[in-house]
C-alpha cells in the first residue's frame, strides 16, 4: 500500500513570534512538494499566529483529555481545533516522563483530540535500557495496546516510534532496527485495528536531520518522520521534507 509521507516538526518549548519567520520558507517548501504532508507543532502560545500566516498545517504538542473544565493551565483539543491546529502530538516520552502520562492517559488525549477533528500523533518508544534488556519490541507493542483508541482510523491516527535514547542525542537506531521496530508495529496496529492499519502511517523520530533522513525514508514502514530540534529552521526542515519526497 502507498502511504503519503508526512514530516512534522516539534518545536518543544523553543520559538516565538519573530521565529514564525522560519514557516514561510517551510510553507514554501510544502508547496513544491506536494506528494508530502508537512506540519509544524509550536508552543500552544504560537499556534493561532502560526495558522493565521498561511497555508501550512499546525499542530499542538498536547491535549487534555477533557473538552473543558476546571483544569488549570491545560488546553483542549476542542481549542486547539479553534485556535487552528489541524494535528495534535499525544504521548511523547518527554510527557511520559515529565508529566508522568500514563498509556491510559495518552489514549484518552488521543480520544480526544481525535474527537475534535485533530490528527493524533501517538508517540511510542522504548528507553536505552529496555533495547539493551531485549525488551524494546514488547515495550512499543505494550504502548500501542493501551494508547491506540479503539476503532481509530487510518485518516485521524498517526504513529511515531521515537527510541528515547535517540531523541536530541545525535544517536540513531541502525535502519535495520528502525525496519524491524516499524514492522513490529504495523503487525500491531492489525491486531488491534484490523485492516484498517495498513493505511495508518508511522513516523520515525529521534535525531532525524538533512544528513539522514533520506536514507531513513527509504526504510520499509517508515512513512515520514517527527522532527525535533532540526524542525527550528527552515535550513534544515525543508531539506529534510525534500528527503520524503
Ligand atoms: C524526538 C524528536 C522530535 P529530536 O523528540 O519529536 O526530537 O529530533 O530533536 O530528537
Amino acid at each position: 500500500m502507498t502511504r503519503r509521507k508526512l514530516v512534522a516538526g516539534n518545536w518543544k518549548m523553543h520559538g516565538s513570534l519573530a521565529q514564525l519567520a522560519e514557516l514561510d520558507g517551510i510553507a514554501a517548501a510544502a508547496r513544491a512538494n506536494r506528494r508530502v504532508d508537512v506540519a509544524i507543532c509550536p508552543p500552544f502560545t504560537l499556534i493561532g499566529a502560526a495558522a493565521m500566516r498561511g497555508d501550512l498545517a499546525i499542530g499542538a504538542q498536547d491535549c487534555h483529555q477533557n473538552a473543558k473544565g476546571a483544569h488549570t493551565g491545560c488546553v483542549s483539543a476542542e481549542m486547539l481545533k479553534e485556535a487552528g491546529a489541524s494535528l495534535a502530538i499525544v504521548g511523547h516520552s518527554e510527557r511520559r516522563t515529565d508529566q508522568r502520562e500514563s498509556n491510559e492517559d495518552v489514549c484518552a488525549k488521543a480520544r480526544a483530540a481525535i474527537g475534535a477533528g485533530l490528527i493524533a500523533i501517538v508517540c511510542v518508544g522504548e528507553t536505552e535500557a529496555e533495547r539493551d534488556a531485549g525488551r524494546a519490541v514488547a515495550v512499543v507493542e505494550a504502548q500501542l495496546q493501551g494508547s491506540i483508541p479503539a476503532g481509530a482510523k487510518a485518516a485521524e491516527l498517526v504513529v511515531a516510534y521515537e527510541p528515547v535514547w535517540a531523541i536530541g542525542t545525535g544517536r540513531t537506531p541502525t535502519t535495520g532496527d528502525v525496519a524491524a521496530m516499524h514492522a513490529a508495529i504495523r503487525a500491531k496496529l492489525g491486531a488491534l485495528l484490523g485492516a484498517e492499519a495498513d493505511a495508518v502511517r508511522i513516523l520515525y523520530g529521534g535525531s532525524v536531520k538533512p544528513s539522514n533522513a533520506a536514507e531513513l525514508m527509504t526504510v520499509a514502514n517508515v512513512d515520514g518522520a517527527l522532527v525535533g530540534g532540526a524542525s527550528l529552521t527552515a535550513a534544515d526542515f525543508v531539506p529534510i521534507i525534500e528527503a520524503a519526497a
